[in-house]
């Protein structure tokens, strides 16, 4: 695992945010649920040739907005060469970013301990960019039972999860609100680009 702290600068943090905002027009946020059901209590949207989606029929990668139903935005030139460099920091210099799952978090969202296993590619790194108010991340090990340790992740921060960590069960505890003024109205966004295939 590689966290970088305050990578991006106010400037590129900003660049970010306004290319989600973008996306957000042509894909709204929506709330995903469960197999049961039950919805995630954050939003999500996504942009790439596929977006990872959940609801009754269980999670997987899908070419289509679920509510929308109209194909997903392409990745933002600026977040797929920032991607491609970050995963050539950690060794893999023919990373091809797919997807950027874009999780948005208010100040009661939770996201709980999982492990990322929905790609059909589990050894390419996948590279998370923070924006906005710093968010509980836990970090454990390969089995959900191993134990974790509670890492802060600010704006502008990166986090890449390669080699043995990129099956790590990890989670977001929760998010510390008024700790950022990047996003006008609070909370927290979290990009992760993904090579899928
Ligand atoms: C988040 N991140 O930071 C959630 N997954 O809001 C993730 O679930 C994650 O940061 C895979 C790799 C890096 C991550
Ligand atoms: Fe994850």
């Amino acid at each position: 695992m590689l966290h970088l702290q305050q990578y991006l600068s106010e400037s590129q943090q900003q660049e970010i945010l306004q290319h989600c905002r973008e996306i957000g027009k042509k894909s709204p946020l929506f709330s995903p649920t469960m197999k049961n059901g039950s919805p995630f209590n954050y939003q999500m949207t996504n942009c790439g040739k596929v977006g990872w989606i959940s609801d009754q029929n269980g999670y997987r990668y899908d070419e289509k907005h679920p509510v929308t139903n109209k194909p997903w935005q392409p990745i933002p030139g600026v977040i797929r060469n920032l991607a491609k460099s970050l995963a050539a920091e950690v060794g893999d210099y023919n990373y091809k970013p797919e997807t950027c799952l874009i999780n948005y978090y208010t100040q009661s969202s939770k996201l709980g301990l999982h492990q990322d296993n929905t790609e059909v590619n589990q050894k390419s790194p996948i590279i998370s960019i923070s924006l906005g108010d710093d968010g509980i991340f836990l970090i454990g090990g390969k089995r959900r039972k191993d134990p974790t340790k509670e890492i802060i992740l600010k704006s502008g921060d990166i986090l890449i999860l390669h080699g043995e960590s990129r099956m790590f069960y990890h989670g977001i505890k929760g998010i510390i609100h008024g700790t950022s003024n990047l996003l006008k109205s609070g909370g927290r966004l979290n990009l992760t680009i993904r090579q899928v295939y």
